[in-house]
């Protein structure tokens, strides 16, 4: 086992008796949702996963280890820590050494799940090609992973605050495939539609197992996109979000905000002009991929 990883009394059982176990990031828990929302959502989503019969491991770095599986004050001191560093691929090394306080992005945590032989991990939405990348060169460090790291990532698409096809093209040219869950389109987080389709529908989770499986017995290393549209009933409009979304990139462009400052300032601000209505959206997305990654790593397991 490695050196670094430090596992949760919960995720250890699992592990010996073989059960099927899915990964969380904590870069939603610091930097993707308020307090108390966040913590409760953390709890709530872990139970999800239980319920359907796989054990969650919440990722997070905190006194130089990697910690697989939080406890229920990690998940309060992560949530309510103003230190927490956001961290990604690059970032890794550094908060370990050093002994901070870490939240693990989707590359990050894809790569800790691999490390800790966890093939199956849950998220609300990827990072991606932002809008404008021609010239800033912003493209997120979790397309990257999504190419050379094998986790199947659950998410509810990518938000359009992202540039979507350029982000579909940027994984084809990795190799990456994007499935999606019970419709073609490929969902665009806070509504179910984004205007692109995905690469291959596949709505069973044992359709899903086997698709995985089988890219990895062919040596394909690299992740899996599993994209699982919001339920309607707590899609946002259309019209609403995407003028936000424009107001939100407008004002971080006017106050310069770049790096990995710029996804935590727009879904602030998101929140914000929403009045939190989309932070009940997101609530409800992240709950959905839970249930849909719980079933897939019980199919992957069985
Ligand atoms: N998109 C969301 N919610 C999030 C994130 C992205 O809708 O919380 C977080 C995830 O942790 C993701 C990270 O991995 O932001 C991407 O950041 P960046 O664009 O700086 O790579
Ligand atoms: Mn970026």
């Amino acid at each position: 086992m490695h050196a670094f990883l430090l596992f949760s009394p919960e995720v250890a059982a699992a592990r010996s008796a073989g059960r099927p176990i899915v990964a969380l990031e904590s870069t939603i828990i610091s930097h993707g949702m308020p307090y108390p929302q966040n913590v409760q959502t953390a709890r709530k989503v872990e139970q999800i996963i239980r319920d359907a019969g796989a054990v969650p491991a919440t990722i997070a770095i905190m006194d130089g280890k990697i910690c697989i599986g939080l406890s229920s004050e990690q998940l309060e001191t992560l949530g309510t820590a103003s230190d927490a560093i956001k961290v990604s691929r690059r970032d890794l090394a550094y908060v370990l050494s050093q002994r901070l306080l870490g939240a693990t992005t989707v590359a990050a945590t894809m790569i800790c799940a691999q490390l800790a032989g966890i093939d199956v991990f849950v998220t609300g939405g990827i990072g991606g090609v932002h809008r404008g990348a021609e010239t800033s060169f912003d493209i997120s460090a979790d397309l990257q992973e999504l190419a050379q790291t094998s986790v199947a990532v659950v998410c509810a698409g990518v938000k359009s605050i992202l540039d979507i096809g350029l982000t579909l093209e940027y994984l084809e040219t990795h190799g990456v495939p994007v499935v999606s869950v019970g419709q073609p389109g490929f969902p665009a987080f806070f509504t179910r539609e984004s205007g692109f389709n995905a690469d291959f529908q596949l709505d069973s989770a044992e359709q899903q197992a086997n698709f995985i499986r089988t890219k990895w017995q062919l040596g394909l290393n690299g992740g899996v996109v599993v994209s699982n549209p919001v339920p309607q009933q707590f899609a946002m409009p259309k019209d609403e979000i995407d003028r936000i979304t424009e107001q939100a990139l407008q004002e971080a462009d006017q106050q310069g905000v770049t790096g990995k400052k710029v996804t935590p300032f727009l879904l602030a601000r998101i929140k914000e002009l929403t009045e939190g209505r989309s932070l009940v959206t997101n609530i409800a997305l992240v709950e959905h991929n839970a249930l849909v990654g719980a079933r897939l790593a019980v199919a992957l397991n069985a």
